[in-house]
């Protein structure tokens, strides 16, 4: 019998400091989605990598960033969350950002962790003068176990990394079927998918009021996905914005998002979309749900917020 090892490592850092485009590039297609804009994941997900007998199992997490509005809060609670039992945390920092407040002050939470990873990513769009006294500020707020400079977009470092983490995995059975899988519900992932292609065409802040939920999907007799999802807006503007001139607009979305999907999950699909408008989507337990946020836990820290 060979040993086996089993452990989860927490993937943390600032916003759009390109952690799901690393577990994407670990994954080696795409689990998490990914943005321009901050703020692009909201949950966390799983993702199971074996490297060998080693099997690591990877929580992708929201970005942290300073929290307002409800959906933000429980977003960098679920990420804080994820580190609690973490047989390893992976910071991940953006190395053209360097050391910012946010990234000193997760540092603070997370610097006494035993296995703490730090990959500076980015490097491919950074001198790498530059990388050693970043190196040198991190080796002095933190003692990380290694610092890994990567680029999670040109796969660079990527597999050596890989290997440093699979060697602090703890010895024990495999906590899920050894091959590589991800956690994510279908639906949720469906929905991922569009909501990353509105984070790449609809302008400024928008994206961020803005829901997916796969409501029904279909399948005929050839085989075809029919995919229904609604798009919840907080007011008739965004509506309007969403949908663009002519419905141009939501046929842009909604023809990228149907690539992605067939290319994803080598299927045909049709892809319905429709817009309506939920003020108060932000604050339906059933949105959260969905996204397998708790909303116990946000009410809590809204609650915990208003004492401050
Ligand atoms: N040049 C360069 N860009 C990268 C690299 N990794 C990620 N990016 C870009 O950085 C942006 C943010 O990437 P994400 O993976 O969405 O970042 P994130 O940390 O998951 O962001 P949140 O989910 O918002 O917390 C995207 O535009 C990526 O293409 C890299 O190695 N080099
Ligand atoms: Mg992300």
């Amino acid at each position: 019998m060979t040993d086996t090892y089993s452990g989860f490592i927490a993937i943390i850092g600032p916003t759009n400091a390109g952690k799901s485009t690393l577990l994407n590039q670990i994954m080696g297609r795409k689990v998490s989605i990914v943005s321009h804009k901050v703020q692009t994941t909201r949950t966390n997900f799983r993702a199971i990598k074996m490297v060998g007998n080693r099997q690591l199992i990877f929580v992708d997490t929201p970005g942290i960033f300073r929290p307002s509005r409800r959906l933000d809060r429980a977003m960098v609670g679920a990420a804080m969350d994820a580190t609690s039992d973490a047989d390893a945390i992976l910071l991940v920092i953006d190395a053209q950002k360097g050391v910012t407040d946010t990234v000193r002050g997760l540092i603070e939470k997370v610097k006494d962790h035993k296995n703490l990873f730090v990959a500076l990513n980015k490097v491919d769009a950074v001198a790498k003068l530059d990388l050693l006294p970043l190196t040198a500020q991190i080796v002095e707020l933190a003692s990380p176990r290694e610092i890994f400079m990567i680029s999670a977009l040109k796969n660079d470092g990527v597999k050596q990394m890989l290997e440093s983490l699979a060697s602090v995995m703890p010895a024990g059975p495999y906590m899920f079927d050894a091959k590589d899988a991800s956690d994510v519900p279908d639906n949720l992932y469906l929905a991922e998918l569009t909501r990353e292609k509105i984070y790449k065409y609809v302008h400024q802040e928008l994206p961020y009021h803005i829901n997916v939920v796969t409501e029904k999907v279909d399948v005929d007799d050839e085989g075809v996905l029919d995919i229904y999802q609604k798009i919840a807006v907080q007011n008739e503007a965004h509506k309007k914005i969403v949908i663009g001139r002519g419905g141009a607009q939501l046929k842009r979305i909604g023809t990228a998002a149907r690539h992605d999907i067939q290319d994803q999950w080598g299927v045909n699909a049709r892809l319905h979309l429709f817009v309506r408008v939920e003020p108060d989507w932000e604050n339906k337990a059933e949105n959260y749900e969905e996204q397998g946020l708790e909303f116990k836990k946000i009410v809590n820290s809204k609650t915990n917020n208003k004492d401050k």
